[in-house]
This record gives C-alpha cells, sequence and structure tokens, in this order.
C-alpha cells in the first residue's frame, strides 16, 4: 500500500517537473537547456547496475558541464524491467539498463545470449559483444524506437534454493524455481526438471521468503545486494547463463533531443562506464563467494560439464527462433 503509493507521488513528482522542464524549453528565454535522461534498473543501490550507471553519470555531467544531466532510479522505483523497455520504446523515460530477459518482445536478436552455456570464455566474449556483432543485435532494437547503447555486464547466473543441496541436474526434479519472463530461460528449467515460475525481480524476494517458489537464479552480486541469502540456504555455481545488461534509450531522444556533441560525450562515457562496470563486477566476485558463505549459504561447486549436458536439448528447441550464423560467431570467438 505505502510503496504504491509513494511510487505515484513519485510519478507525479516527475511528470510535475518534466512539464517544467519542457514550459521552459517553450519559451526560449535564451538560459542554457538541461536535458535530462532518467535511466531506470531494478537492482540496489549497492549493485554492479547502480554503481556504473552513477560512473556513467559522472562522466557525462563533467563533460557536458552539466548541459546532460543523468538522473538514475534503482530497486525497481520506474516499474519492472519489461515496463520500463516499453516505456523506453514509447518515450515515457529517456533510459534502462535492463537484462535480456523482456528483449524478446521486442526483437530475437538478443536471444543468443540466453542459450545456456553460451559464454564460456568472458574477455573474448566482451569483445564480440563490442564488434560489429553487438552492433548489429543492438540496432535490432531500433525499429522499435529503442537505441542500444552498449552491452555492460549481469553476470553468470547461479542457482540458490530454500530446499535442498543441489549439486547435480538430477537434483533439481520438481523444485519451483523464479525465472525471467524469457522464454530460453523457462525452457532451459523446464528441461532439468523444474517447475519455471516466470515472474518480475521486484516481486521475488517476497516470492522466496513466503514460499510461493523455491529458489531462483541470478549474479552472486544480486544474491548478496538484494538479500536472498536471508531466505534461501542453498547455493549452486551453476554459471549456467550469462546475463548481459543492456543500456537502452529512445531514439527520437537520442536523434532529436541530443546533438551531435551530446552524442559523442555520452557515447564515449558509455563505453568508459562499460569497461569500469564490467571490471567492477569481476572484481567483486571472489569476496561474494566469502561473504555468502560467511552468511550461512551452503555452496555446491558443481560440475558445469555436466549441467551443460542436461541442458542441450534447448539449443534444438530454439533453433528456428535464434540466428544460427549468430551462435556459431559467438561459439568461435571464444575458442
Ligand atoms: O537485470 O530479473 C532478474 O533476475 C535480473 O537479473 C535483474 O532484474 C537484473
Amino acid at each position: 500500500m505505502t510503496t504504491r503509493k509513494g511510487l505515484v507521488i513519485l510519478v507525479a513528482f516527475l511528470l510535475a517537473t518534466s512539464m517544467v522542464f519542457a514550459s521552459g524549453q517553450q519559451e526560449g528565454d535564451g538560459a542554457q537547456e538541461v536535458k535530462t535522461i532518467r535511466v531506470s534498473h531494478t537492482l540496489a543501490p549497492e549493485s554492479h547496475y547502480h554503481q556504473g550507471l552513477l560512473k556513467w553519470k559522472e562522466l557525462v555531467e563533467e563533460r557536458t558541464d552539466g548541459s546532460v544531466m543523468i538522473e538514475v532510479y534503482h530497486s525497481a522505483q520506474l516499474g519492472s524491467e519489461r515496463d520500463v523497455v516499453e516505456g523506453v520504446s514509447l518515450g515515457t523515460i529517456e533510459a534502462t539498463l535492463s537484462s535480456t530477459g523482456p528483449l524478446p518482445n521486442f526483437t530475437n536478436a538478443f536471444m543468443v545470449f540466453d542459450l545456456p552455456f553460451i559464454v564460456q570464455d568472458r574477455q573474448k566474449a566482451y569483445e564480440w559483444m563490442d564488434g560489429s556483432n553487438g552492433q548489429e543485435i543492438l540496432a535490432s532494437l531500433e525499429g522499435s524506437g529503442i537505441k542500444g547503447l552498449g552491452i555492460w555486464e549481469n553476470g553468470f547466473r547461479n542457482l540458490t534454493n530454500s530446499r535442498r543441496f543441489v549439486d547435480s541436474p538430477d537434483d533439481m526434479d520438481g523444485l519451483k524455481i523464479r525465472l525471467m519472463e524469457n522464454p530460453i530461460h523457462v525452457a532451459t528449467f523446464e528441461t532439468l526438471g523444474a517447475r519455471a515460475v516466470p515472474m518480475p525481480f521486484g516481486e521475488l524476494f517476497t516470492a522466496l521468503q513466503q514460499g510461493t517458489v523455491d529458489g531462483q537464479e541470478n549474479p552472486l552480486v544480486i544474491i548478496e545486494t538484494s538479500n536472498f541469502y536471508e531466505v534461501q540456504d542453498y547455493l549452486s555455481l551453476t554459471g549456467h547463463f550469462y546475463s548481459p545488461a543492456v543500456l537502452l534509450i529512445n531514439l527520437d531522444f537520442w536523434n532529436n533531443t541530443l546533438n551531435a556533441e551530446e552524442r559523442e560525450i555520452v557515447s564515449q562515457a558509455e563505453a568508459e562506464a562499460r569497461t569500469w562496470q564490467r571490471n567492477f563486477s569481476i572484481q567483486g566476485e571472489q569476496a561474494l563467494r566469502t561473504a555468502l558463505r560467511e552468511q550461512g549459504m551452503e555452496i555446491a561447486e558443481v560440475d558445469p560439464a555436466e549441467w551443460f549436458a542436461a541442458v542441450q536439448p534447448v539449443y534444438a528447441q530454439f533453433a528456428d527462433q535464434v540466428d544460427q550464423d549468430m551462435v556459431e560467431s559467438f561459439v568461435a570467438a571464444q575458442q
């Protein structure tokens, strides 16, 4: 109740400020026009998403002398990933950093990343994502009114649950696992024998706490910063999906509100913040294992080859929806 009320007040406030901003623009009083990028994400302020976006904000505001300002909204304050990506497409919000979870609603191009165990060498995967293939995948959103700025990191996803120590795929049988609302993710867990429950991230902590689901899967940084260890005793280091985080901005805002010089600065800052964010993410990993163990989680190291073998059918299942040339290219780039 209170959160919903808070959200209504926040939305009203945002509408009011954008109206003031719009009328200021119309008056053309000669004052420097400030362009604001509101960027939304679902994670906690301590997360790699938030810290990376703060880096982007710092670089952009400094280099544009404050003519472009970035406001970062965390913890799904402005909505779920699905709603906010839709908002960026419509232009009701300027930008978001989102997982690939909701992107199949717009384009099949990102589904290559959703395949289990597709990333085997993270550094080589970064190079591929930053190169022409990544650009082509990002450009597939333009028909939906979205400019993809770059592919950041969510991370390797690991399984947690409250019921039992899960070491091999056989242990999955019947576990109710929350997944992103993504067809490949759902199919992968069904293949493993789990009961897949797609759900927005914002509802997940409560669902775990109330036992609506037994488990979930996310990178360690999220398991830690979203306090999932409080309601999940078992962690399996499956690393079954590599989850990119895609920085998206409304295409019309990009083309028509920002000028060429600002676009250049915003892009350059994006590339630097992306590298910074990936490093931040990698550097945190070892400490996160220790921290989660200290919080009482029992950790299964698992044999990734055994899990990879168990989910093979998913590749055939989605062969006609995922661009096979992209899959081959991505795999070959990591040899
Ligand atoms: O993008 O929904 C999820 O589990 C995602 O990992 C999270 O929202 C960050």
